[in-house]
């Protein structure tokens, strides 16, 4: 099965910070995948809590929620054939050290903190995650 999806991608702190966003958006676009909002911004770390929420029990979730909302990041609204699936597969897998070749995490990521990006993992969560950041 195969349908036009949206899904929600971060540009993280470490990325916006050594201006990898142009390099990160042609992975997206030499896979199909179109960019149909963008934003950079900067979040609180109350917000970053509640993005981060489903994580709340893990014992990195404090520093997540530091790192997330210790500098500008990109997030943008991704669109396109199985997209929810696709970015995970472009963003490579959590820890950058595990990450495949071609990856966005292995080309860019320098640790599981500082893993460059983050991608929506469910249509149940791609469509709270877009709400999130650009409610209308
Ligand atoms: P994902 O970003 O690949 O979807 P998740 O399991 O949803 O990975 O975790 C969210 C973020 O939390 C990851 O991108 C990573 O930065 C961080 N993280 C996940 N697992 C660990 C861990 O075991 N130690 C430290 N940080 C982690
Ligand atoms: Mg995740």
């Amino acid at each position: 099965m195969s349908s036009i999806e949206q899904t929600l991608s971060i540009i993280k702190p470490d990325a916006v910070e050594r201006n990898l966003n142009e390099n990160i958006k042609k992975f997206f676009l030499k896979n199909k995948l179109k960019i149909v909002k963008e934003k950079k911004i900067q979040i609180t770390k109350e917000e970053a809590a509640e993005f981060y929420k489903v994580h709340q029990t893990k014992p990195f979730y404090e520093r997540l929620c530091s790192y997330l909302s210790s500098g500008p990041i990109t997030v943008m609204i991704l669109e396109g054939v199985n997209a929810i699936q696709e970015n995970r597969k472009i963003m490579g897998a959590t820890d950058p050290k595990n990450a495949e070749d071609g990856t966005i995490r292995k080309e860019y990521g320098i640790s599981i903190d500082k893993n460059s990006v983050h991608g929506s993992d469910s249509i149940e969560n791609a469509k709270k995650e877009i709400e999130f950041f650009f409610k209308s």
